[in-house]
């Protein structure tokens, strides 16, 4: 499988701490890096059958379902999966070191379940949920617009963003953080027009690559509580 084309490590990102370990990054990768991403996704999704969402509130397909150590998908996970991941942890870490964040970001995370969701532009929505079983997720968005919504018990009200193709969010997936996420709707025609060219069928969606670590991950600083 294809390397990615640029150290995208080099570059600076705009990024936003949303809520306590919460942080967005935006612009992470390049058109021709979504590209890439997207044409990942759809070789990737020829090895498994699509499911619609099974919360009937939720309006996704599912493309993509990886257990990283599962067999079964011994050598079909193309390593821009793995790159991409890392590159959000690095440049998360990079850009955040000066502030309180960093010392609860892990310094490395080995996605151990993979998955990406399509969301049609008319419809598209994900119920306001907790995760299960996951620690820190990287979640990266190609395509239209989402907007994306995240509330942690400290907050008052919710707080809703644009997710823009080429952004990642990464966060504290755990049950012990209760972040809620979800997404109230797709917003149409947000597709950078440089992607459609390449990628016309991406007009008719949002779509979700998420990586997911399951287990105990250790923060980059040990620390004695949060904040
Ligand atoms: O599609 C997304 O960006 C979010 C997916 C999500 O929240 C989840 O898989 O729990």
């Amino acid at each position: 499988m294809t390397k990615l084309e640029t150290p995208t490590t080099n570059k600076s990102v705009q990024y936003e701490i949303l809520q306590h370990n919460v942080i967005l990054l935006r612009d992470v990768l390049t058109i021709p890096q979504q590209v890439q991403l997207w044409k990942c996704i759809q070789e990737s999704s020829r090895h498994y059958k699509e499911t619609r969402a099974r919360n009937a509130k939720s309006n996704f397909i599912k493309v993509l379902s990886f257990s990283t150590d599962a067999k079964k998908w011994k050598n079909k996970i193309p390593s821009m999966f793995y790159d991409i991941t890392d590159i959000a942890v690095l440049l998360l870490f990079k850009e955040t070191i000066a502030s309180s964040v960093s010392k609860f970001v892990p310094n490395s995370m080995h996605p151990t379940y993979i998955t990406s969701f399509k969301y049609p532009v008319k419809g598209g929505t994900l119920t306001e949920h907790v995760d299960v079983k996951s620690n820190w997720v990287v979640l990266y968005s190609l395509g239209n617009s989402a907007n994306f919504t995240v509330k942690s018990p400290q907050m008052q009200q919710k707080k809703a963003f644009s997710f823009n193709s080429g952004d990642v969010l990464v966060f504290d997936a755990s049950e012990k953080a209760k972040i809620k996420h979800g997404i109230t709707h797709i917003i149409e025609d947000t597709v950078p027009s440089a992607l459609v060219d390449c990628c016309p069928e991406l007009k008719e969606w949002r779509v979700s690559i998420q990586f997911r670590v399951f287990g105990e991950l250790k923060p980059s600083k040990t620390t004695s509580g949060s904040e």
